[in-house]
């Protein structure tokens, strides 16, 4: 019989179909869809995190690992019945204007999403009047912006120039990211958060909505 350090181990591992077998059969036994989704699949997602923020995981095995735990996910949510799936919040994240990197930014969405918050994804080359509608539409509590490209970096700026314009910058935390972006960029801009990858950014966001 499986169990839920199976689930776990199974999402580390990156092993999909083994992630969905040990699911299913968790499942079938009658488990809590609840306990399936943050003491297997969310758990499993924590280390990953841990192990890419330390070098120890590259993206290729992220990729698998992420998959994985979507796979898993998959199976679990039409069973939670109308149980409310409590989440950390709302992250918002897009590429900026101009930019089409899109790689680290769904990578950052993934891990997020797997550390409990609900995310909506915007795309690539976003321009700060779609992030400022989008801010007004989804009221999330966490805008995340990716730019990869020296020339679309001063979009970030442009975005949260249009957020505070909208009256919006008091509702949101802002944090960005992207291989050209610092923390000292971050600062300069007036952003209240930078990460260097994925499983830094989930903490962060963690971090955020506490403090909120
Ligand atoms: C893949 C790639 C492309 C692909 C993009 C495909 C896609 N769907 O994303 C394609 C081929 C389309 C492309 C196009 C171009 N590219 Co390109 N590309 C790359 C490349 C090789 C990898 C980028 C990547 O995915 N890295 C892997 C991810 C996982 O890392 P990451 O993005 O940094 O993300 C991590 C962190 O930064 C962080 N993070 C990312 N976003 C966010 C957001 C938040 C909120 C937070 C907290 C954290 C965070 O977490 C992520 C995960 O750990 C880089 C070179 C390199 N080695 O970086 C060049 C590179 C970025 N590209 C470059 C250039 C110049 C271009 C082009 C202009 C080329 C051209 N002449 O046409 C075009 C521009 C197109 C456009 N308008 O955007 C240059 C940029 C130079 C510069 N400093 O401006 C680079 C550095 C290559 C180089 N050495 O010259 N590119």
């Amino acid at each position: 019989m499986a169990t839920l350090q199976d689930v776990s181990k199974a999402v580390i591992e990156g092993e999909v179909e083994r992630v969905k077998s040990y699911t299913q059969e968790l499942l079938d036994a009658g488990q809590d869809p609840l306990e399936i989704i943050n003491q297997g699949l969310i758990a499993g997602m924590d280390v990953v995190g841990e192990r890419f923020k330390a070098g120890d995981m590259f993206v290729p095995e992220v990729l698998m690992c992420a998959k994985a735990m979507s796979e898993g996910m998959a199976l679990v949510r039409p069973r939670l019945e109308g149980q409310e799936m409590q989440t950390h919040g709302t992250l918002l994240i897009g590429t900026v204007q101009n930019d089409l990197h899109d790689i680290g930014k769904n990578l950052v969405a993934m891990m997020v999403e797997s550390a409990g918050f609900k995310v909506i994804n915007l795309g690539t080359d976003i321009r700060p009047e779609v992030f400022v509608k989008a801010v007004q539409e989804h009221k999330p509590d966490i805008v995340g912006m990716s730019a990869l490209l020296t020339t679309t970096l001063p979009y970030m700026q442009d975005t949260i120039s249009a957020i505070k314009e909208a009256g919006l910058r008091d509702s949101v935390k802002i944090i960005v990211g992207g291989a050209p972006v610092t923390d000292e960029y971050a600062k300069q801009i007036g952003a209240d958060g930078y990460a260097p990858d994925a499983g830094s950014a989930a903490d962060l966001c963690k971090k955020l909505v506490e403090a909120k």
